[in-house]
C-alpha cells in the first residue's frame, strides 16, 4: 500500500503585486526557480492580519513577507537570501562580493524611497490614476472609493514621511545613484560580472523611472503614466535600455 507523503505547504509571498519590493522578491524566487504562493497585500486595510500572522503588533510592517518553513522573512533583500539557498539558477549572491551586493542593494533602496514619494502624489493628483489603484473587490464602493484612496495616500505619506524631502531633492538624490549605475555598467552588461541580486535590485529601481512593459508588469494606463518620472526617465533612457534587456533575457513574462 502507498501512504501519501506529507506535503510541506508552499511557502506564501505576502505582496503588492505592481510594487517594486515585490517584483525584487518575486524575481529572485523566480530566477531559483522556487515555488511559492503568492497573497495580495492590500495597503493599509491588509495590516491588521500581516500583523497578526507576523505577532508583531508595533513598529513597521512592510512587503514583501515570506513566510517558508515556519520563518518569516520580511524584507525584499532577506527574501532574496533566502530564495539564492534554495533551489537551482544563477548565483544570486556570488561570494566575495557581499559587500558591494548590500551597496547596491542600498542603492535599489534609494532610489525606491524617493521615487516612491514623486509617484504617490502624481497618482493621488490624477482621478484616473486614483480611480485604478482601488483593487476588483472594492470596485463596488463606486464614488466612495476616491476618499479611501485619499487615505490610503495620507497613510502613505504619513508612514513613509513622503513630504520631508523636496521633490527637486529626491530627483537629485535619484540622479546620483542612477549616473553611478552607468558609470558601473560601462564596463559590461552585468555590475558583478556576471547575472545576480546586484543586477536584480537596480533593474528594478528604475520601475519609479519608467515601469517596465505590461508583459512584465501590468499596470493601468493612468498609473503607468503617474509612474513614469519624465525629466530621468528621458535622461537614462540608456538605463531603461538595459533594463528592458535584462527583463528580457532573465525574467518571465508575468502570469498576471
Ligand atoms: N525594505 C523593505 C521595504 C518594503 C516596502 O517599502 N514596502 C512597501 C511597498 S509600497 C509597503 O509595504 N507598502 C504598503 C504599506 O506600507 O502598507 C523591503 O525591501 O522589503
Amino acid at each position: 500500500m502507498a501512504f501519501a507523503r506529507p506535503t510541506m505547504p508552499l511557502p506564501a509571498l505576502y505582496q503588492i503585486h505592481y510594487s517594486p519590493w515585490s517584483e525584487k522578491a518575486r524575481w529572485a524566487l523566480d530566477a531559483r526557480c522556487v515555488a511559492y504562493r503568492k497573497v495580495e497585500y492590500l495597503p493599509m486595510l491588509g495590516a491588521p492580519m500581516l500583523r497578526a500572522r507576523l505577532g508583531r503588533w508595533s513598529g513597521k510592517v512592510t512587503v514583501p513577507v515570506l513566510f517558508a518553513s515556519g520563518q518569516a522573512h520580511d524584507d525584499s533583500l532577506a527574501i532574496a537570501q533566502w530564495a539564492a539557498g534554495q533551489g537551482t539558477g544563477p548565483e544570486l549572491f556570488p561570494i566575495g562580493r557581499a559587500t558591494e551586493l548590500l551597496a547596491w542593494n542600498r542603492a535599489s533602496e534609494a532610489v525606491l524611497a524617493h521615487g516612491r514619494a514623486l509617484v504617490t502624489p502624481r497618482v493621488a493628483g490624477d482621478p484616473s490614476a486614483a480611480l485604478e489603484q482601488v483593487p476588483k473587490g472594492l470596485r463596488w464602493l463606486g464614488p466612495l472609493s476616491a476618499p479611501l484612496v485619499a487615505l490610503g495616500v495620507r497613510y502613505l505619506r504619513d508612514k513613509y514621511a513622503l513630504e520631508a524631502v523636496g521633490q527637486n531633492e529626491r530627483r537629485s538624490a535619484m540622479r546620483a545613484e542612477l549616473t553611478a549605475l552607468r558609470q558601473a555598467l560601462a564596463s559590461g552588461a552585468h555590475l558583478l560580472g556576471a547575472f545576480s541580486y546586484a543586477d536584480i535590485a537596480m533593474a528594478v529601481a528604475l520601475q519609479v523611472v519608467e515601469p517596465v512593459g505590461d508583459g512584465h508588469q501590468r499596470l493601468g494606463p493612468a498609473t503607468r503614466a503617474a509612474w513614469r518620472e519624465p525629466e530621468l526617465a528621458d535622461e537614462f533612457a540608456d538605463l531603461i535600455a538595459w533594463r528592458d534587456r535584462l527583463y528580457d533575457r532573465f525574467r518571465r513574462p508575468t502570469d498576471g
